[in-house]
């Protein structure tokens, strides 16, 4: 008999979310950064072991809404909560519970959900009889079901999470293909391995204003008979100065990005990929509903 476990990876920006989905899966399936608010929507990281299916629904992390794209960051979190068989709360255990954890917790009980609080970046804790402490603060929020002290970075108990999750498992048949690790459209993965380099090359207000979209996508032949893929990538950012800094000196900024995205695609498709980048200006498209609709960023 099939079975299947939906869980909601929640938590405050920066806790390790898609660090932990893409660990879990084993693949990566959503990007990293050391940047708040790299997740813009919710992405379904897909495991198969045996009979049971595991679906991670990496959200966004909770913040206070400042434009309307993140208000429709806010709102997939509550979406995603309401119809889970369990959720993690992931924290940054050097951090003290904050508003966003407060916000969180009062939304579990709302639903009655079963939640296991992971205590993350215990790597960078030196002092280990602190964690109790730790453990102590966060559990007067909630009556968590479970809660572990974890590194993602190292690796620390992370072994021990599947097992718990695999306690929520309901007989149901596969929501999900079980030999795709995301349902995540292969043209919207391409356009946020561009989006994670940009975020890992250039300050924090650039990126945040950036959208990505893969304009075109061509399977052909080099002259010399080998595979080739050519793509076609469109950079939208909110202002005329911010595109002279993503172009750089001389083009060497988007050189740059498009070298490394380039490379990721290449192991991604195994073969060669010849890329195009343009970068194009759309004023305060943040808080646009048509353009956030547009580039596929709303809740629904
Ligand atoms: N030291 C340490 N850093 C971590 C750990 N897990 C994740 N990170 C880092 O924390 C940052 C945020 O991670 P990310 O998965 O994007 O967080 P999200 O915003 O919650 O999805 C990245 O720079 C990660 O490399 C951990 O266990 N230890
Ligand atoms: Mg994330």
């Amino acid at each position: 008999m099939q079975k299947s476990v939906f869980v909601a990876v929640t938590g405050r920006p920066n806790a390790g979310k898609s660090s932990l989905t893409n660990l879990l899966v084993g693949e990566k399936v959503a990007i990293v950064s050391e940047k708040p608010q790299t997740t813009r929507t919710r992405i379904n990281g897909v495991l198969t072991k045996g009979e049971t299916q595991f679906v991670f629904i990496d959200t966004p992390g909770m913040h206070k809404a400042a434009t309307k794209l993140s208000e429709q960051m806010v709102k997939t979190i509550s979406n995603s909560i309401s119809d889970v068989e369990v959720a993690i709360l992931m924290v940054d255990a050097t951090k003290k519970p904050s508003p966003i954890e407060e916000k969180l917790t009062a939304d579990f009980k709302k639903c009655g959900t079963d939640v296991i609080l992971l205590l993350n970046k215990v790597d960078l804790i030196k002092n280990k009889s602190e964690i109790l402490k730790i453990i102590e603060n966060y559990s007067s929020l909630y009556d968590f079901a479970e809660i572990i002290p974890i590194s993602v970075k190292n690796q620390i108990n992370t072994e021990l999470i599947l097992p718990i999750i695999e306690k929520y498992a309901v007989e149901a048949p596969h929501f999900f293909d079980d030999n795709l690790p995301t349902d995540q459209p292969e043209k919207i993965w391409l356009a946020e391995i561009v989006r994670e380099k940009i975020l890992n090359s250039m300050y924090e207000e650039i990126p945040h204003g950036t959208a990505v979209q893969i304009e075109s996508m061509e399977f052909s032949k080099t002259n010399k008979g080998e595979d080739i893929v050519d793509i076609g990538v469109v950079i939208i950012c909110e202002k005329q100065s911010h595109k002279g800094m993503i172009i750089g000196k001389q083009g060497a900024m988007l050189k740059k990005i498009g070298r490394i995205a380039r490379e990721e695609m290449e192991e991604y498709f195994e073969q060669k990929v010849n890329m195009k980048i343009w970068v194009k200006v759309k004023e305060d498209w943040r808080n646009s509903d048509v353009l956030i609709t547009d580039f596929g960023l709303n809740a629904e």
